[in-house]
C-alpha cells in the first residue's frame, strides 16, 4: 500500500479525491448506468429499436476481439484494448454517432473440456462461473457496455445460428463465372437440364443417391473428404497445422503426429482465394496483417505442364512451376509420397540404367520399386509438412524406376519420391531444375543428378543454384529458342508453346488449403448434419435447430498408444447411442426415416467467425440479422466500400486464422443475400502487449514481483538481490495483477488512465504498478480543481477566465479532440495533464467554463470521475451524452515561432513560422526566402538539413 491514499491526510481533507472515495464513486456511477441504461444503443427497428432521434445519426460499430472466459480470470494486459475501444466509442457518442459497443465471450474451447475430464465439471458450468467472474471484472472498469446486445458462443440460441450457417454454406457451391455462391439447388438444376455434364458424365437422371451425393460433394462450400490430416493418437485427436510443431510432434503434451487419411469436413475457402485477396486493398489494415494475409493466401503465377511417364500410357504427370521458363533444365522430377499416380508408374523391377555408384542411394537398398516407395512413405509419414520443407536439410528420396520425358529436349528424366514436394502444394508433382532451384540443386548434388544452367548467372557463380533474373541459356530445341530473352518473355513465350501442342497452360495457384472443419472434441457446435442409410449426408432444416450437445459422462477423446498410426479417432459424442441413431421426418417429402448424427464437433473458430452480426440483432429468433439493422449498422458507405464494422481492436496474433476464416463467412453469406456488408472489420487497429517485469533469484527463479524492493537502481527480494527482465504477465512468472488489486487500491479511473497513458497503444509496454501512482495524482489535481478539500464545495467561480488560460483550454481542446480520432491516448492523457497543471499553478478557483470543459474532455478517459464532477458541478444529465467540446482556433493557435536560416553555419535570414509546420513546407519557405536567394547567389546546393519549426541548414557545393 502506498501512503499517499490513506492515513493522516484524509483527516484534514475530508473531500480529498483517495481511493475509498473512487470505490464509492466509481460503484454509485455503474449502478447508475446500469439502471439508466447509459449504453443502450438504440437500432431502427426491431426489439431494441429506442430513441429515433439518436438513431438518426451516423452510427459508429466499435468492437473488441471478445475473449476467452478462462479460469484464471483478468489480469491488467487483458484490458488494455478494451479500455481504448471504450475510451474511442465514449468520443464517438460525444460526437454525434450512435456507438454501439458490447463485448461477448468466445466460450468454446479445450480448456473447459480439460478441466472437465479431470474434474468431471460439466463445461458449461465451469464456462459460466468463469464468464460470471470475468464480467464482474469487466464491470469494475467502467466500460461502456450494450449489455443487452452480450451473449456467449455456447448459448444455443446463438449456436442455433452457427449450426443455421453452416447449413447454408453446405447447401451452396461457389460459380467461378459468376464468382459467387449460390444455391446447391441451382446446381441440380443445371445438371437436371443437361447445361452442366456431371463430375462423372453421365445424365444427373440415371444417378444413384449416392452417386448425385458425391457429385454434389464436389461443389458444395462444406464438404466431407478422405483427407491427409494430422492425427495425434496421444491426444486422440486430429490437429490444424498451426498445432503441430516443426519437428512433427503436438504442441500440446508433445506427441508424435501423423499424416492419416481421415473422413472431415472442410469448408471450401479456396474458392474464395482471389477475392479475399483482391478485397483486401480497399481494408483500413496495419499494412502487416494484410501481408500476413496475401502470404497465407500465397498466390503464386505459373503454369501447369504435363510429362508423360515412359512406358505408362495413362495420365501423365503434371507439375505446377512458377518457372516454365527453365523447363530445358528439368534433369529429373519429384513426387509427393502420398501422389496418387505413383502405384500406376512404379515398374516391378529396377530398371538397368540406374547408376551404378549411387544404386544403394537411389534405391534405398530395397528389392524392388514398390518396396522402396512404401518403406520410404512410412519414413515420411511422421514428419511435419514444416520439417519436410526446412531448407539446406539432408534430402531424402528414393528413384520409383519410373522415367519421364521432357517435353522440349525429349531427354529421359528419372522420376524420384521425395518428402521435400508437399502433397497439398500444386499439383504435387515437380520438375527439378537444380540449376535455377536451391532444393533441387541440393537433392541433385546427393542423388548425382544432371545440372543445367538454363539462366545465364553473373561471372564466376559456381557451386549453387542462381536463381536471379538473366538471359536464358541452353534453352533451345527445332521448334522453339529462349535463349537470350529476360526470365518473363521466355516465360510467355513458353506457355504459349505449351497451351498450342496441348502440353500445358498458365495457371494460377494457391498456397491457402481448404480449412479443415472438424475436431474430435466434445465441447463445440454438434454440426447439424445427420447420414441416411447410404451414408449420405443431409442438412437439419431450421426448425431442428439449435442441435443441443446431449449431457454426457464423459468428455474425453479416446486415446490410443502414442505410436500407434494405424488407430483411428473415436469422438466423445458418438458414444451417446441414443443422440446419434434417430428418428427424424427432414421435411424432404419421405417421412420419417432413421439417420445417424455426425459426431465431430465445429473447431473453435466457428463461433468468431460471425458474431459482429449477432451483437447487431441478439434475440432475434426468426432470423441471423434483421436486413435493415444490418444494413444500418454494416452496410457499405462511403469510403468504406465493402462496409463492416467501424473499428476492431484485438491482438495481432489474429493476423490470420480468425481474420480469414470470418472474412469468409461474411463473404459467403453477403452471396447468398443475407448481409448487405462483403467484408466483416472495415478498420483493424492491433494493440500492443503488457509485457511484466520478471525478478529471478540466483537460481534463475522467478519470485513474486509484488515483494520486490528497489534501491538505487538495483533490485531485491527478501534482502538477496535478484535480477529483472521483461517477459510475459503470468502466474507462472509471479508477475500477475489483477485490475481488482489497481481498481482496490487507486479506483479503475486511475487504472484507466494509466493503462492508457503507458505509451501508442500498438506499442508493447512494460507494466509498472509504482508508476500508477502519477495518473492518481492528476485525478486528485483535478478533483482540487473543482472541490474544495475540506469542505466538499464545489469552488468553481461565473468569471471571464484570462487569455492564458483560453489558450491553455483551447490548445488542449484541439489536441485531444485530434488525438481521440487517432486512437492516441497518451498524448491526449499528456494535454489534459498540461491544461489541469496550468489550472493548478494559477491558484484561485476556476472558471466554471474552463472546469466544465477540463471535466468533458477527461469523460472519455476517466468517466467515472468526469460524472461525478459533472453532477457537482450542478447538471442532472449524465455526462457520457454531452457534445465534447469544440475548440475556438483564435486560440487553439500557438504564437509563432522564430526559424534561423543558416548557410554554411552563418545565419542568412529569420522567418516566422507557426510551430506545427511541416519539414517540407518549412523548406519551401526558407529556400524562397529572398535574402537566402539573394546569399546563394546560384550556388549549388550539397544538402539542406531541416529541423522544423526552428532551424534550416543549407549547405553548399
Ligand atoms: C520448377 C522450378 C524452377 C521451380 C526454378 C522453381 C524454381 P511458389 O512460389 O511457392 O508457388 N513446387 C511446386 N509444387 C510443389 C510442391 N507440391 N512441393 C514443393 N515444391 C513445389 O513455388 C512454386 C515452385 O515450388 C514451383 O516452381 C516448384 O518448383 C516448387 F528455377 O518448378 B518450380
Amino acid at each position: 500500500m502506498t501512503e499517499t491514499n490513506t492515513g493522516a491526510a484524509e483527516v484534514a481533507a475530508p473531500h480529498r479525491y483517495t481511493a475509498a472515495m473512487a470505490a464509492d464513486i466509481e460503484a454509485r456511477w455503474q449502478d447508475f448506468w446500469d439502471a439508466d441504461g447509459t449504453y443502450e444503443a438504440p437500432n431502427p427497428s426491431g426489439d431494441l429499436a429506442g430513441d429515433t432521434a439518436i438513431a438518426a445519426r451516423p452510427k459508429k460499430f466499435i468492437m473488441d476481439m471478445f475473449p476467452y472466459p478462462s479460469g484464471a480470470g483478468l489480469h491488467v494486459g487483458h484490458p488494455l484494448g478494451y479500455i481504448a475501444t471504450d475510451v474511442y466509442a465514449r468520443h464517438q457518442r460525444m460526437t454525434g454517432h450512435n456507438v454501439l459497443h458490447t463485448l461477448g465471450f468466445d466460450a468454446f474451447g479445450l480448456p473447459a473440456e480439460q478441466y472437465a475430464v479431470q474434474t468431471g465439471t460439466h463445461p458449461r458450468v465451469s464456462t459460466e462461473a468463469n464468464i460470471e467472474n470475468m464480467k464482474a471484472q469487466l464491470r469494475r472498469l467502467g466500460l461502456g457496455h450494450d449489455k443487452r446486445r452480450s451473449f456467449a458462443t455456447i448459448d444455443p440460441d446463438y449456436y442455433k445460428w452457427t449450426q443455421w450457417i453452416f447449413t447454408q454454406i453446405f447447401d451452396s457451391w461457389y460459380d467461378h463465372e459468376s464468382k459467387k455462391a449460390r444455391p446447391i439447388a441451382d446446381l441440380v438444376a443445371e445438371f437436371e437440364s443437361g447445361e452442366r455434364t456431371t463430375p462423372s458424365g453421365s445424365p444427373w437422371s440415371e444417378l444413384s443417391a449416392v452417386e448425385r451425393a458425391e457429385a454434389l460433394g464436389q461443389y458444395r462450400l462444406a464438404y466431407a473428404s478422405n483427407a491427409p490430416v494430422n492425427w495425434c493418437p496421444g491426444l486422440g485427436t486430429v490437429l490444424a497445422n498451426e498445432e503441430v510443431t516443426a519437428d512433427g510432434r503436438s504442441e500440446r503434451g508433445n506427441f508424435p503426429v501423423f499424416k492419416a487419411n481421415l473422413r472431415q469436413w472442410n469448408m471450401r475457402i479456396t474458392a474464395y482465394a482471389d477475392r479475399l485477396l483482391d478485397d483486401l486493398d480497399a481494408l483500413d489494415w496495419p499494412e502487416a496483417i494484410k501481408l500476413q494475409q496475401r502470404n497465407w493466401i500465397g498466390r503464386s503465377e505459373g503454369a501447369r505442364v504435363d510429362f508423360a511417364v515412359e512406358g505408362h500410357d495413362g495420365e501423365p504427370v503434371t507439375v505446377f512451376t512458377t518457372r516454365p521458363d527453365t523447363l530445358f533444365g528439368a534433369t529429373y522430377m519429384v513426387l509427393a509420397p502420398e501422389h496418387g499416380l505413383i502405384d500406376a508408374i512404379l515398374p516391378a523391377e529396377w530398371p538397368r540404367d540406374v547408376p551404378q555408384d549411387a544404386r544403394g542411394l537411389w534405391t534405398g537398398g530395397a528389392a524392388t520399386p514398390s518396396e522402396a516407395v512404401a518403406a520410404y512413405r512410412k519414413q515420411a509419414q511422421s514428419k511435419s509438412d514444416v520439417e519436410r520443407q526446412t531448407e539446406h536439410k539432408d534430402k531424402t528420396g528414393v528413384f520409383t524406376g519410373a522415367y519421364a520425358l521432357n517435353p522440349v529436349t525429349g531427354s529421359r528424366i528419372p522420376v524420384f519420391v521425395a518428402d521435400y514436394v508437399l502433397m497439398g502444394y500444386g499439383t504435387g508433382a515437380i520438375m527439378a531444375v537444380p540449376g535455377q532451384d536451391e532444393r533441387d540443386w541440393e537433392f541433385a548434388e546427393a542423388f548425382g543428378l544432371p545440372i543445367i544452367r538454363t539462366v545465364q548467372p553473373p561471372d564466376g557463380w559456381e557451386g549453387e543454384a542462381f536463381t536471379g533474373q538473366g538471359p536464358a541459356v541452353n534453352s533451345s530445341n527445332d521448334e522453339i529458342s529462349l535463349d537470350g530473352l529476360d526470365v518473363n518473355e521466355a516465360k510467355s513465350k513458353i506457355i504459349t508453346w505449351l497451351t498450342d501442342r496441348g502440353i500445358g497452360e498458365g495457371t494460377i495457384n494457391f498456397r491457402l488449403r481448404d480449412w479443415l472443419f472438424s475436431r474430435q472434441r466434445y465441447w463445440g457446435e454438434p454440426f447439424p448434419i445427420v447420414y441416411d442409410e447410404d451414408g449420405v449426408a443431409h442438412a437439419l432444416p431450421e426448425s431442428m435447430l439449435p442441435l443441443e450437445l446431449p449431457e454426457v459422462d464423459d468428455y474425453a477423446p479416446r486415446t490410443f498408444e502414442p505410436d500407434d498410426a494405424d488407430t483411428q479417432p473415436e469422438t466423445p459424442l458418438s458414444r451417446n447411442g441414443e443422440w446419434v441413431d434417430v428418428e427424424l421426418d427432414l421435411g424432404r417429402g419421405d417421412g420419417a426415416r432413421r439417420y445417424r448424427r455426425e459426431t465431430n464437433t465445429m473447431p473453435n473458430w466457428a463461433g468468431s467467425c460471425w458474431y459482429e452480426l449477432r451483437y447487431l440483432d441478439p434475440h432475434n429468433e426468426q432470423q441471423l440479422v434483421d436486413p435493415a439493422i444490418e444494413q444500418y449498422w454494416m452496410g457499405p458507405r462511403e469510403g468504406q466500400p465493402h462496409g463492416g464494422v467501424d473499428l476492431y481492436v484485438g491482438g495481432a496474433e489474429h493476423a490470420v486464422l480468425h481474420l480469414l476464416y470470418a472474412r469468409f463467412w461474411s463473404k459467403v453469406l453477403f452471396d447468398l443475400g443475407h448481409v448487405s456488408s462483403v467484408e466483416p472489420f472495415h478498420k483493424l487497429f492491433n494493440q500492443g502487449m503488457i509485457q511484466a517485469y520478471v525478478y529471478r533469484d540466483s537460481r534463475g527463479f522467478p519470485v513474486a514481483a509484488a515483494e520486490v524492493e528497489e534501491r538505487d537502481g538495483k533490485f531485491f527480494f527478501a534482502g538477496e538481490p535478484v535480477k529483472r527482465e521483461l517477459g510475459k504477465m503470468g502466474k507462472s512468472l509471479k508477475n500477475a495483477v489483477t485490475p481488482d488489486e489497481i481498481a482496490v487500491e487507486y479506483g479503475a479511473d486511475t487504472l484507466r488512465l494509466y493503462e492508457m497513458a503507458m505509451g501508442p497503444l500498438d506499442v508493447s509496454r512494460p507494466w509498472d504498478t509504482r508508476a500508477v501512482v502519477g495518473q492518481y495524482r492528476l485525478l486528485q489535481r483535478l478533483w482540487r480543481n473543482v472541490v474544495d478539500e475540506a469542505t466538499g464545495e464545489v469552488t468553481v467561480v461565473d468569471a471571464e477566465p484570462d487569455e492564458a488560460t483560453l489558450r491553455a483550454l483551447h490548445k488542449a481542446i484541439d489536441g485531444v479532440t485530434q488525438d481521440m480520432a487517432a486512437l492516441r491516448f497518451n498524448t491526449a492523457i499528456a494535454k489534459i495533464t498540461e491544461l489541469n497543471n496550468h489550472l493548478t499553478k494559477a491558484g484561485g478557483p476556476v472558471a466554471r467554463s474552463v472546469a466544465e470543459r477540463l471535466v468533458l474532455l477527461v469523460a472519455p478517459l476517466a468517466p467515472h470521475i468526469a460524472e461525478e464532477l459533472w453532477h457537482r458541478l450542478g447538471h442532472s444529465e449524465s455526462v457520457v451524452h454531452q457534445d465534447f467540446p469544440v475548440a475556438d482556433p483564435a486560440y487553439a493557435v500557438d504564437e509563432a515561432v522564430t526559424c534561423v536560416v543558416q548557410i554554411k553555419g552563418k545565419v542568412k535570414a529569420r522567418i516566422e513560422v507557426p510551430p506545427s509546420i511541416t519539414d517540407a513546407e518549412l523548406e519551401a519557405l526558407a529556400m524562397g526566402h529572398e535574402s537566402v536567394v539573394a546569399a546563394l547567389d546560384g550556388a549549388g546546393i550539397r544538402k539542406v538539413v531541416v529541423r522544423a519549426p526552428k532551424l534550416v541548414n543549407i549547405v553548399t557545393a
